[in-house]
């Protein structure tokens, strides 16, 4: 891929890291950037050979400290719906990748941060991590879905506390609530998260891109019609290479060797 300017992208072992890179601004979001993250997740999105997906931040101080405060400051209102609609769609685009992603949280996630992680399958934090919404802080709220994907995560109460306090928390508390999977020494925090990444990379890539579908597709329907969505799925994997692969390698008492097909 051509050289970004605020991001850093690498893939090793099937795996795609992608580093939040303007540290000097703590790694605020802003429009050039999230154009990045857009055309990053299309080209993975078009890459089969990626596995999985782990996003960070640079520096030691944030992973995400939230969209630009000095470019949002000026924008007028129809600027700002277009921002909020764009990043809207970016997030719905990485949430729906075909390979998991793993928000690695080495630092602030605020707003659009916390958002943006938010939009992972899985996130994992470094004990320096601080997460919140402090949109309210500033006159606004939050526009890149926190309202909605913060409650679905974490529940109601502890949502809304979140939100209208526009308090941060700490990675522990991050993690009793729910909205962190692992929290982990910040010299740790890449080791664990490529240790997740490679757990999923070395299983089938079709039984792992079917599960996430499943899940993001069903999880808002009532059950009847989720479960209808899961014995469908469940049925198309059966014409899959990697179905025969798997059984076949379980009897052979060897080890799958999949090529997600
Ligand atoms: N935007 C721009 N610059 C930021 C920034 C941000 N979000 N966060 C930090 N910086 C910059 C600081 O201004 C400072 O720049 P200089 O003064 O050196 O030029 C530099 O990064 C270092 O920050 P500090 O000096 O403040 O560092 P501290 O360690 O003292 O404090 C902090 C760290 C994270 C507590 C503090 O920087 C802070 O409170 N930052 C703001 C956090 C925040 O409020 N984040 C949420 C932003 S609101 C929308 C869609 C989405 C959104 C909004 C609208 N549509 C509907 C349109 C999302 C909104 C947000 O994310």
């Amino acid at each position: 891929m051509d050289k970004f300017k605020h991001l850093i992208y690498t893939v090793e072992d099937q795996i795609a890291i992608i580093t939040f890179n303007r540290p000097k601004y703590l790694n605020a979001l802003n429009s050039e950037m999230l154009k990045e993250l857009s055309d990053v997740t299309d080209h993975i999105g078009a890459d089969a050979s990626i596995r999985a997906v782990i996003l960070t931040g640079a520096g030691e101080k944030a992973f995400v400290a939230g969209a630009d405060i000095a470019e949002m400051r000026s924008k007028n209102a129809m600027e700002g719906r277009k921002f909020s609609q764009f990043g809207n769609w970016v997030l719905s685009k990485l949430e729906n990748l075909p390979q998991p992603v793993i928000a690695a949280i080495n630092g602030f996630a605020l707003g659009g941060g916390c958002e943006l992680a938010l939009a992972c399958d899985i996130r994992i934090a470094s004990t320096r991590a601080k997460l919140g919404q402090p949109e309210v802080i500033l006159g606004i709220m939050p526009g890149f879905g926190g309202s909605q994907r913060l409650p679905r995560l974490v529940g109601l109460g502890i949502a809304k506390e979140l939100l209208f306090t526009g308090d941060m928390i700490t990675a522990d508390r991050a993690r009793e609530i729910g909205l962190i999977n692992h929290v982990v020494e910040p010299s740790e925090l890449l080791t664990k998260a490529k240790e997740i990444a490679g757990n999923i990379a070395a299983k089938s890539p079709l039984g792992v891109q079917f599960s996430k579908k499943a899940v993001n597709e069903g999880f808002d329907l009532d059950l009847e019609r989720s479960l209808s969505l899961e014995t469908e799925m469940f049925g198309m994997l059966f014409s899959t290479e990697d179905q025969k692969e798997g059984m076949t390698a379980f009897l052979e008492k060897r080890k799958p060797v999949y090529q997600g097909k």
